[in-house]
């Protein structure tokens, strides 16, 4: 079947709905493909911190009602090294900002449920995605719908919002793309577990054993992880050892972390990927099908929103003609996207134990752990990183 659209967008994540809505906020049609069902989308666990920014963002797009009655805003995070908990304090070292833990699968749900209401034209569980013909004015997007029929929609532009592991990078050239990659050699075991949080901020532990971070999902949820070897097989990673290697990294005197039903587990690998530019003719790559970053510092998920806020107007103004602002998407976007880059680097490297490390390397962590709890400049950076910078900002630089 022939059919066509302004915008063909591949991918259902918090990038491709975000895109989606905000375009029909501004009149413009779009049709939007996922391979996956509505229900694997909401359920799929992964991130749960929103900056300050992507809260703006939501709540100005007319998305933040659950959320701003759902959403736990925190003020700070703990740093645990030592044997010591130190607090940092965002409110205070950044003149009042602060996050807000929402989970990615309440984000997912309210946007799905919006471009419903909307009568957004979402098709889940689709095969074959292809995109074509990108370097022309009329790029295609084709799809066999879950009911078996094929689609070719033909398109003003297509936004590849399709995840790391998509269709729409691999279908730019080879030679049109640069790319920077940094495996990590160790991985995630994340869990959802079914009882209060045992503490008020976030706790990001470092211990010779390993890192550990304790996060949550509402007042009665907790979300924790534990950094495990990167071929670790979650079979040999059964519920009680888990509680028993958290308690013993993030044990404090007079602390006891509560333990209850996990609800939820698995293992994620450890990543940092850039591919620049963030566009090939009328194919506009967002989130993680552009950049992957490690988990540390909570940032895929606002880069996928931060995206989309900048890609929307662009492809208004493009649409009428104007390509001046879709020129620059791309540095706009790796600017930011660079900055987090290097942020969630700089956490990952400075909290996770290395195999094969040396002590020399748990020394240097330590004094930078221990510079960052007790000097206000390297604090404010910590803050102001984690916190997140304003939305769209100018390329600084090309890329
Ligand atoms: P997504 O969410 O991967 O969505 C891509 C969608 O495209 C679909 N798709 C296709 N559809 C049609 N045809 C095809 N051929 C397709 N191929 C793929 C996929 O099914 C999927 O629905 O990408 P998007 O929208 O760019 O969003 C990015 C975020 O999901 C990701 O960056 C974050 O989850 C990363 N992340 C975190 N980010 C934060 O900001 N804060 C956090 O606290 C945080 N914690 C995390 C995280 C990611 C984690 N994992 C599991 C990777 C914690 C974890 C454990
Ligand atoms: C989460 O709640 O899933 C979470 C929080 C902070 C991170 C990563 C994940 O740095």
């Amino acid at each position: 079947m022939r059919t066509r659209t302004q915008v063909g967008i591949v991918g259902a994540g918090p990038a491709g709905l975000l895109l989606s809505h905000l375009l029909a906020l501004r009149g413009i049609d779009s049709v939007l493909v996922e391979i996956r069902s509505r229900e694997y989308c909401e359920a799929r666990q992964r991130a749960g911190v929103l900056e300050d920014g992507s809260v703006t963002l939501l709540r100005e797009a007319g998305l933040a009602g659950r959320l701003d009655r759902e959403g736990l805003e925190h003020g700070g995070i703990y740093l645990q090294f030592d044997g010591e908990r130190r607090h940092i304090d965002f409110r205070e070292l950044t003149g009042g900002r602060t996050v807000t833990v929402y989970a990615q699968t309440e984000v997912v749900k309210d946007l799905i449920a919006r471009r419903l209401a909307d009568n957004g034209a979402v098709e889940f569980g689709v095969t074959g995605t292809e995109v074509s013909r990108l370097d022309t004015g009329q790029p295609r997007l084709s799809y066999t719908d879950a009911s078996g029929t094929r689609h070719d929609v033909d398109c003003d532009v297509i936004a590849g919002c399709d995840g790391f592991h998509g269709i729409c990078r691999p279908a730019i050239p080879a030679g049109a793309l640069t790319t920077w990659e940094r495996e990590y050699p160790y991985a995630w075991l994340g869990i959802l577990a079914d009882v209060p949080p045992s503490t008020d901020e976030l706790i990001y532990a470092h211990h010779q054993s390993g890192f550990a971070l304790h996060s949550l999902r509402s007042l009665s949820v907790s979300r924790l992880y534990l950094q495990v070897a990167p071929d670790a097989d979650i079979a040999q990673w059964p519920d009680d050892r888990i509680w028993a290697e958290l308690s013993r990294r993030f044990e404090l005197p007079g602390w006891t972390l509560q333990q209850g039903p996990v609800l939820d587990k698995s293992i994620t690998p450890m990543r940092s990927f850039v591919s620049a530019p963030m566009r090939y003719g009328r194919l506009f790559l967002a989130g993680d099908a552009a950049h992957i970053v490690p988990p540390t510092g909570a940032k895929g998920l606002n880069l996928a929103l931060a995206d989309v806020a900048v890609l929307a107007p662009a492809l208004v103004a493009l649409l009428r003609g104007d390509d001046t602002l879709a020129a620059d998407y791309s540095a706009t976007c790796l600017s930011r996207v660079w900055r987090s880059t290097h942020f969630s680097w700089w956490m990952t490297t400075m909290l996770h134990r290395s195999p094969g490390a040396d002590e020399m390397e748990a020394q240097l962590q330590l004094s930078q752990l221990r510079y960052v709890a007790s000097s206000t400049a390297a604090a404010t950076s910590l803050a102001e990183n984690y916190t997140g910078f304003a939305i769209a900002s100018r390329p600084s630089g090309s890329a």
